[in-house]
């Protein structure tokens, strides 16, 4: 097997994660980064987004300098071959996102018409706001029905026959003009993804320009629809979150308890199985079966979900859900869709550990499937819970090791928490960010890449901004590393500038808020429309940013994109594979911002990255009249 030239330190800060890579190494397990190993160097037409696989005249590898195959089969040039790639990348990510939203919305549909037992809609007054936003009449109406009409109002907004998606109206005037001018308000959330498939078929769009704007369309309508209406809807079912604290990294495992990781990005099975955990029935199986108690932690976006809402603790992000099975503790992972690398049902095998999946899209062949449904999910998650506890009893105390003890981080800062925080409005952040006290918001988001530094970029870079007084909200895997940093508690404003410290302890709030899983990262657009709105402008002119330091996935680029197309600059530290086109690359970097007044930063260094955002966030303060 090739092997990584990095060290064990080199490819992750973390005692939990280091001493697991040492571990997996005696024991024979390959990790993420060795197949990365064996993989690189990656093909060079791949990287740069040259190769074209979407019809059986070729496979093409275009090379748009060579004396040679200049162009695919069909003509396509480099330019157009790395569009339309990346056009396909972002409608997957703007799909994925969308699809799991759908999933919320059907929950809640069924929930309305009491066939999902064990579901219900946990906050009503959200419930009654959001019908009202959407323009439902509530009067009369109980919650049951209100949830009717409301998911039957959304299911609109994913199909094919409105103009703009409802909940567009929470973006200013400025920036849905933009939008109309430059063709790029989202009509319907699938509709986009699927005109994206069209648009890219052979011979269809053959514009790289038209195809990039339409990306952008794509990706508005995963921001402000699919993704918007996810969080949402599980805010009604689950509950809108809460400040709480809580703990994250490995240690949250417990050597006397059965331990279940719920991994994937949904709320829908991950509450259900934290609900047959806490039940008392289960909890005196486990009893009888040796263990002290059922815990149930998470990974990655689910984790977030459950963290954000219910307090359970993170076990870890992306690059630490293999090394979660390597603890020897685990009885059980459970996951819904994304981010779950097929690797872990190798890796489970090596152990007592059960893969459990259980959705019907998202299968994992050598795993157990336990299919979910919203009218099974009660009783699904009881079986789940019992086969956990029958492998509690195969557990080889002999190979269990679980490293450090967790460290605490503050969770649950919904737009609706934040505001309440301050008192009952965005004004004191206002005025804070009016006086330079806090000189902007950046938020960093995203999951991690074995290809840069484990949570390296991502902490860096958190840490330069608080320390120039710039507030951080974070979302999904990015959470993980914060909250290891020791930047998610009130402690963390050691590390931060002087105003930016003093604000948050006016407010008891830490330099790095959590506002949730990717999806969430709708809460920071509706956030960003609230805060411009409330000052007359656009997005675009407020001193905000965006990054998504360790990125892998094409979910990712549609959020990177979304927040572009809404006037958010954003920072990447590894590119999307469109070097391959000095057009695409150039509106990437430059021409976007002549449409959208945002465009992307590539930049793997932390510290230069956060200079190009503190530079950004000055010009943006300086046009608003404000000191620098
Ligand atoms: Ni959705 S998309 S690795 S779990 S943040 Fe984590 Fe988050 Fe990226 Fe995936
Ligand atoms: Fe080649 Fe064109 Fe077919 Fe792509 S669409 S595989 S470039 S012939």
């Amino acid at each position: 097997m090739a092997k990584d030239t990095r060290t064990i330190e080199e490819l992750s800060p973390w005692e939990d994660a280091r001493r697991m890579l040492v571990k997996a190494k005696d024991e024979g397990i390959a990790t993420v980064w060795d197949r990365l190993a064996e993989q690189t160097p990656h093909c060079s037409f791949c990287d740069q987004g040259l190769t074209c696989n979407k019809c059986v005249m070729g496979p093409c590898r275009v090379n748009p300098k060579g004396p040679k195959r200049q162009l695919g089969v069909c003509g396509a040039d480099g330019d157009l071959t790395v569009a339309r790639n990346f056009g396909r990348f972002v409608a997957a990510g703007a799909a994925s996102h969308s699809d799991h939203g759908r999933d919320l919305l059907e929950a809640l549909e069924a929930v309305s018409h009491g066939t999902a037992p064990g579901y219900a809609v946990r906050d009503t007054d959200k419930l009654a706001r959001l019908c009202a936003e959407v323009g439902i009449a509530t009067l009369g109406l109980d919650a049951a029905s209100q949830a009717k009409a409301l998911a039957e109002h959304f299911f609109e907004d994913f199909g094919t026959r409105r103009h703009a998606l409802s909940l567009l109206s929470r973006a200013p005037k400025k920036r849905r003009d933009i939008w109309d001018a430059t063709r790029s308000t989202p009509r319907g959330i699938d509709r986009e993804c699927v005109e994206m498939l069209h648009r890219t078929h052979m011979g269809v769009d053959c514009d790289p320009v038209s195809i990039c704007l339409h990306a952008a369309r794509t990706a508005l309508a995963d921001g402000w629809g699919g993704s918007m209406i996810g969080t949402e809807l599980s805010d009604v079912l689950f509950g809108t979150p809460r400040p709480a604290t809580v703990e994250a990294n490995l240690g949250v495992l417990r050597a006397d308890s059965v331990n279940i990781l719920v991994h994937g990005h949904s709320p829908v099975v991950s509450e259900m199985i934290l609900a047959a955990a806490r039940d008392p029935e289960m909890l005196a199986k486990a009893k009888a079966a040796g263990a002290a108690g059922v815990n149930v932690a998470g990974l990655c976006c689910t984790g977030n979900e459950v963290l954000m809402r219910q307090g359970v603790p993170l076990a870890g992000n992306h690059l630490m859900t293999e090394l979660a099975l390597v603890t020897g503790a685990v009885e059980m992972v459970v996951a819904d869709y994304q981010c779950v690398m097929p690797s872990l049902v190798q890796i489970a095998s090596c152990y007592h550990t059960r893969f459990v999946s259980t959705s019907e899209k998202a299968r994992f062949p050598g795993g157990t499937h336990l299919e979910f449904t919203l009218e099974n999910a009660r009783d699904k998650a009881r079986e789940a819970v019992e086969l956990a506890i029958e492998a509690f009893t195969r557990r080889d105390a002999g190979r269990v090791d679980i490293p450090t003890t967790p460290v605490s981080l503050r969770t649950g800062y919904s737009n609706e928490a934040v505001i309440e925080a301050l008192g009952g409005s965005a004004e004191p952040l206002l005025a804070a960010i009016k006086i330079g006290l806090v000189r902007g918001v950046v938020g960093i988001v995203g999951c991690n890449n074995p290809k840069l530094p484990h949570d390296g970029v991502l902490t860096g870079l958190a840490k330069e901004l608080i320390r120039q007084d710039i507030l951080v909200v974070v979302t999904g895997c990015a959470t993980v590393a914060m909250g290891k940093a020791g930047l998610m508690t009130t402690e963390g404003l050691e590390q931060a500038g002087v105003g930016l410290a003093e604000f948050c302890s006016r407010f008891d709030l830490p330099p790095v808020l959590h506002v949730g899983s990717c999806v969430d990262n709708s809460r920071i657009l509706a956030l960003c429309g609230m805060l411009a709105d409330a000052l007359g402008v656009d997005i675009a002119d407020l001193p905000v940013a965006a990054s998504a330091p360790e990125w892998y996935s094409e979910k990712a680029a549609a959020i990177g994109l979304y927040a572009v197309a809404s006037g958010i600059m954003t920072h990447l530290g590894l590119p999307p594979n469109i070097l391959g086109s000095e057009l695409v690359t150039g509106l990437a970097l430059e021409g976007l911002e002549g449409v959208f007044g945002a465009s992307f930063v590539v930049e793997p260094d932390p510290v230069k990255a956060a200079e190009a955002i503190s530079r950004r966030i000055t010009a943006k303060r300086l046009a608003l009249g404000l000191n620098d």
